[in-house]
């Protein structure tokens, strides 16, 4: 049964580690840009997929099924892992449990620290902001243990546990003391020079294709 995946997504963190896990799983995909500048994630053909308007979304196409829609960019990471066994996930119980560990570390407490304290800042509330922002700086420098004798954020192998660790290590690059963490820095470059790395974060730069309700049914008519 031939299954197509679409990845509806921006130019924004949550978009990058969800094609970049595509990428490392090597599933082929089909980037679609959602123009968030002219606000395409609250028009109505983007809430068909997701009523919430975010990015990003994935659409899992099967002859003879209805789509299936994932929306969150962590559970599009899992269920790219679910695909490939082994290539984002290891095989082994424990180490895959280490792998799932440090991935929600950075997802729960650094992304998602990170991401409060992004949303307060138009607020009134700088100091609660900042205090945010200082916890998850602060956190993700803790981090640099998990890569001081091991190549990758949980062992020998890469994992969603890297994935989940750079995209949000890339954005807080500025802010982070890096003389401090010389590990940190030797992993960082080590995942920026990984081809499904780098063909991630162009996905959403590279395709001109735009979501388009009615090409589905025109490229039928035309077949
Ligand atoms: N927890 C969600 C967050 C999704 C999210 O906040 N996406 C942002 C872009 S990174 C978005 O769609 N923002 C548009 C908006 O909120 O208007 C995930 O990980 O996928």
């Amino acid at each position: 049964m031939k299954t197509t995946l679409e990845l509806h997504g921006a130019q924004t963190g949550n978009c990058f580690r969800a094609a970049i896990a595509l990428e490392e799983a090597g599933l082929s995909y089909t980037p679609r840009i959602v123009d968030l500048s002219i606000g395409e994630h609250l028009r109505g053909e983007h809430l068909a997929l997701n009523p919430a308007g975010k990015v990003p979304v994935l659409v899992e196409k099967e002859e003879g099924r209805e789509p299936f829609i994932l929306t969150q960019s962590n559970a599009i990471i899992l269920h790219a892992a679910a695909k490939t066994p082994v290539r984002l996930l290891p095989g082994n119980e424990r180490d895959r449990a280490t792998a799932i560990e440090r991935f929600f570390f950075f997802v729960t407490d650094v992304i998602a620290v990170s991401h409060a304290a992004f949303s307060l800042r138009a607020s009134s509330a700088q100091e609660g902001q900042k205090i945010l922002a200082d916890r998850a700086l602060a956190t993700l420098e803790t981090a640099e243990r998990y890569v001081a004798q091991a190549e990758f954020m949980a062992g020998e192998t890469f994992s969603a546990a890297d994935i989940a660790a750079y995209t949000i290590t890339r954005s807080m690059k500025s802010d982070l003391p890096w003389s401090k963490l010389p590990n940190l820095l030797a992993w960082f470059d080590r995942i920026e020079g990984r081809p499904a790395v780098k063909r991630g974060l162009e996905a959403f730069d590279r395709v001109p294709a735009r979501i388009d309700p009615g090409k589905d049914k025109r490229e039928e008519k035309a077949r």
